[in-house]
C-alpha cells in the first residue's frame, strides 16, 4: 500500500491533521492502536482555546462544537475561603470554550469515515522505518497479517506511550522531564455544575478543580498522591474530600450524585526535542505533556497540528521545504511557553510534600498577587486563552 502521510494514532491530533490535509487533497492513512469505542471512552480535556476552535472550522469539523460548545469568558481562583474571577474577555478580549475531547474526537472521526478517509484499528507492532531517508515507510500487524505502508512522510500522533518518539535516534533526542509527586482524581457526574466558570482551588488539604461538560454533566478533580488507587475513592469519599478543598459558599450549593466515571491521572511535565527527525514529525502529547493545571495538553497538540499542516500543504503545494523544516523550531517555541504556564500554575495551587512555612507563605504571596494585580491578571489570561499561533 502507499500513501502520501502515514498519521500514527487516531487520538485527537492524529484525526485533526487528517482531516485538514483531506481537505487540501493530501492522502493520509490512519494507524490506530486501539478500537474507536476505546477512543471514545477516555474522558479527558475539556477546554479548548480559540485555535483549536479555529483549526475544527477549517477543517470542516466544528457544526456540532459550535452549537453546543459553552463559552467561558473568565474562570474562578479560591484560596481557602476566598475567591476571585479572572475575565479574560475584559482583560484580553478573548474567551476559551468548553468542549469535551471526547466530543472533539467522535467528530473528527465521523468526518473521516463521512470522507471515506482510511483509519486502520487495532494495529499492533508498529515500526517506521526509513524515516531518515527519502523513503520512509510503516509496517504493522492488523487482523493477523503483517502489513506495510510507503510514504512521503509520518506524522507521530501516538501520544506519550507511542512509538514514534522511541524511533528518533538516542544521540539524536534530548527529553526534559519533571514528574510531580501528586496525581488528580476525577470524577464525571451527571449533575449541575456548581459554578457558572471553572473553579481552580487552592486549599490547605490540596488542589481541587469544579469543572463541566454541560448544563447537567460537571467534572470534578481533587489533587491526591501517587499511591492512591480509584478502588479506595468511594463516591461518597470524594464529595466529602471536595467540599472541604472549596469555599464553604460552593460547597453548601454542590449538587452530589454518582460517579458515571472516576480515575487517577499522574501529572508531568515533558519536552522531547528536536520534533522532527528526517521524514518523521512529532506532534502532540508524542513530544510533550504538562500537567492539566492550565489546560495547555490538547491546545498544545493542535498547534502543533497547525504547523505541520502549514509545512506540508507548502511542500505538496509550492514544493517549498522551509514550514516543514522550521517546524521543530516553531512548534517548540510556542509549546515551552505552554509548559512554564501549566508548571507554573501548578505550584501555585498544588499541596507539596515537605513544602515548608516559607514555600507557604511564597505561594500565598503570589495567589494574592493574581487577586489584586491587573497586570498579573492580563498575563494569566493571555497564557490561559492561548498564545497566538
Ligand atoms: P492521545 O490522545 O494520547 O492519542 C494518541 C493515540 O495514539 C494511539 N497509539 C497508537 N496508535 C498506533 N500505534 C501505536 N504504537 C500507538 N500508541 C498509541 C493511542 O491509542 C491514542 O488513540 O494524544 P494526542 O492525540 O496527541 O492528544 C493529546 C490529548 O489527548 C492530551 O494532551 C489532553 O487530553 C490533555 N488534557 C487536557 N488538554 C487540554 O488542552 N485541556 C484540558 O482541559 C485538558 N484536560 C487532559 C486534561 C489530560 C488528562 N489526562 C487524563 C492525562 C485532563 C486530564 C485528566
Ligand atoms: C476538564 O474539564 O477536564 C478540565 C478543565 C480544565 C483543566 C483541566 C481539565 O485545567
Amino acid at each position: 500500500m502507499r500513501t502520501q502521510v502515514v498519521i500514527v494514532g487516531g487520538g485527537p491530533s492524529g484525526l485533526l491533521l487528517g482531516q485538514l490535509l483531506h481537505k487540501k487533497g493530501i492522502e493520509t492513512v490512519v494507524l490506530e492502536r486501539k478500537t474507536k469505542e476505546y477512543v471514545l471512552g477516555r474522558i479527558r480535556a475539556g477546554i479548548l482555546e480559540t485555535g483549536f476552535v479555529n483549526l475544527m472550522r477549517e477543517a470542516g469539523v466544528a457544526e456540532r462544537m459550535d452549537r453546543e460548545c459553552f463559552i467561558h469568558r473568565g474562570t474562578t481562583i479560591s484560596y481557602e475561603n476566598e475567591m476571585f474571577d479572572i475575565d479574560f474577555q475584559k482583560l484580553v478580549g478573548q474567551s476559551v470554550i468548553v468542549y469535551g475531547q471526547t466530543e472533539v474526537t467522535r467528530d473528527l472521526y465521523d468526518a473521516r469515515e463521512a470522507t471515506g478517509g482510511k483509519i486502520i484499528y487495532e494495529v499492533d507492532n508498529v515500526q517506521i522505518c526509513g524515516a531518515d531517508s527519502d523513503a520512509p515507510y510503516v509496517t504493522f500487524t492488523a487482523d493477523g497479517s503483517s502489513q506495510r505502508i510507503d510514504c512521503d512522510f509520518v506524522a507521530g500522533c501516538d501520544g506519550f506511550h507511542g512509538v514514534s518518539r522511541k524511533t528518533i535516534p538516542d544521540d539524536v533526542r534530548k527529553e526534559y522531564e519533571k514528574v510531580y509527586p501528586f496525581g488528580w482524581l476525577g470524577v464525571l457526574s451527571e449533575t449541575p455544575p456548581v459554578h457558572d466558570e471553572l473553579i481552580y482551588s487552592n486549599s490547605s488539604r490540596g488542589f481541587a478543580l469544579c469543572s463541566m461538560r454541560n448544563e447537567n454533566l460537571s467534572r470534578y478533580y481533587i489533587q491526591c498522591t501517587v499511591a492512591d488507587h480509584v478502588e479506595d475513592w468511594s463516591d461518597e469519599a470524594f464529595w466529602e474530600e471536595l467540599k472541604r478543598r472549596v469555599p464553604e459558599s460552593v460547597a453548601d450549593k454542590l449538587v452530589t450524585g454518582p460517579s458515571i466515571e472516576k480515575s487517577i491521572a499522574p501529572l508531568r511535565s515533558f519536552v522531547s526535542e528536536p520534533m522532527r527527525w528526517g521524514r518523521l514529525f512529532l506532534c502532540g502529547d508524542a513530544a510533550h505533556i504538562v500537567p492539566p493545571t492550565g489546560a495547555k495538553g490538547l491546545n498544545t497538540a493542535a498547534s502543533d497540528v497547525h504547523y505541520l499542516f502549514e509545512g506540508l500543504v507548502q511542500y505538496y503545494e509550492d514544493k517549498d521545504s522551509n514550514g516543514i523544516d522550521t517546524y521543530s523550531q516553531k512548534a517548540l517555541a510556542r509549546i515551552w511557553k505552554a509548559e512554564r504556564f501549566s508548571w507554573a500554575t501548578t505550584n501555585m495551587l498544588h499541596r507539596f510534600p515537605n513544602q515548608s512555612d516559607f514555600d507557604l507563605k511564597m505561594q500565598r504571596a503570589e495567589i494574592e498577587s493574581l487577586h489584586y494585580n491587573e497586570a498579573a491578571q492580563a498575563w494569566f489570561a493571555l497564557n490561559y486563552v492561548g498564545l497566538p499561533y
